[in-house]
């Protein structure tokens, strides 16, 4: 049996690619589940809610020796705890590859597209498989939630033919509109508490010998989170020090006007982001324009900064 996990602190993409993904498997005549190792962000909340889907379920570990699938990660550090006591069996994926070691043969699936969600729709179609309509609304969803709507530069003509197929199949005339709906629930914070807003997306990456984290807050409504600058720059501090981060990032990703505000908490980061990105720091703030993706245009100029310096 399968057992289909995600990264910790999964996105929209993650939690939908893992329902999908026990989808696939279950159509190509295997026994699959999909489970979760967090709490699920306010987007995808409410997509289950629209979809009709149930929440997969909580776990914290697996037993040893269980046969697991990786879904939206391939990254030792973001994995589920005592990975290696598990038998990876596949790893469908649209990030980076930093190292990979397995002690057996597995399956592998990556492709360069903008969501786990556009690999399994393609699984789907290279095995003939018909797509029922609530994993079609689910690979929508990942698709969009994970290009920001088309606008993030790791969007692909074939994430757009993709999403604009099944949009059509759906009956989905407006897909802005739809996004739009998952974006605005997202951005519904709240009274959260500080530490889940720092870690809402939040990933710790190596560069060089250095660790530093990275969380993003993808939004409608970046005044929530300039509200709560100072709050934040405490407890990404706190956060750094309790986890032993050379450095910490956080950025305000606006998704409406495209345009990115980040917090800067110390010396180390307001040198990075200088070299980095060219981009002054005013007032613990850098503006780093329209640089939507973490994985594209953030994370790599922040590592390679770090394994020089
Ligand atoms: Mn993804």
């Amino acid at each position: 049996m399968y057992h289909i996990i995600w990264h910790k602190n999964p996105d929209t993409d993650a939690i939908l690619s893992a329902l999908v993904a026990k989808e696939y498997f279950l159509a190509m005549g295997m026994d699959a589940e999909a489970y979760r190792l967090g709490e699920l962000n306010k987007e995808t909340e409410y997509l289950l809610k629209v979809i009709w889907v149930e929440a997969p379920q909580l776990i914290s570990s697996l037993e040893a020796g269980s046969e697991v699938v990786l879904v939206d990660h391939n990254a030792r550090g973001q994995a589920i705890d005592g990975l290696e006591n598990l038998k990876v069996k596949c790893i469908i994926d649209h990030h980076s590859v930093e190292s990979l070691s397995t002690s057996e043969p597995i399956q592998l699936r990556f492709d360069p597209v903008c969501s786990t969600c556009s690999i399994l729709f393609l699984m789907f179609a290279e095995q003939d498989l018909e797509i029922p309509d609530p994993v079609a609304k689910m690979i929508l969803a990942g698709i969009l939630s994970d290009s920001l709507a088309f606008r993030s530069p790791t969007t692909t003509d074939e994430d757009r033919e993709i999403a604009e197929y099944l949009a059509e199949d759906l009956g989905i005339d407006d897909i802005q509109a739809f996004a739009k709906a998952m974006f605005d629930a997202k951005s519904d914070l709240g009274d959260m508490p500080i530490r889940k807003i720092v870690e809402l997306d939040y990933k710790v990456f190596t560069g060089g010998a250095k660790k530093f984290g990275y969380g993003v807050m993808e939004t409608t409504n970046p005044a929530y989170a300039l509200g709560r600058k100072n709050e934040i720059i405490t407890d990404m501090r706190a956060l750094k020090e309790e986890t032993g981060l050379d450095a910490i990032f956080f950025s305000v990703v606006d998704i409406l006007q495209e345009k990115n505000t980040t917090f800067v908490v110390g010396d180390i980061e307001k040198a990075a982001i200088l070299e980095a990105f060219w981009a002054e720091t005013v007032d613990m703030v850098a503006d780093l324009g329209k640089r939507l993706s973490r994985k594209k245009e953030l994370e790599p100029p922040v590592r390679a900064y770090f394994e020089k310096n």
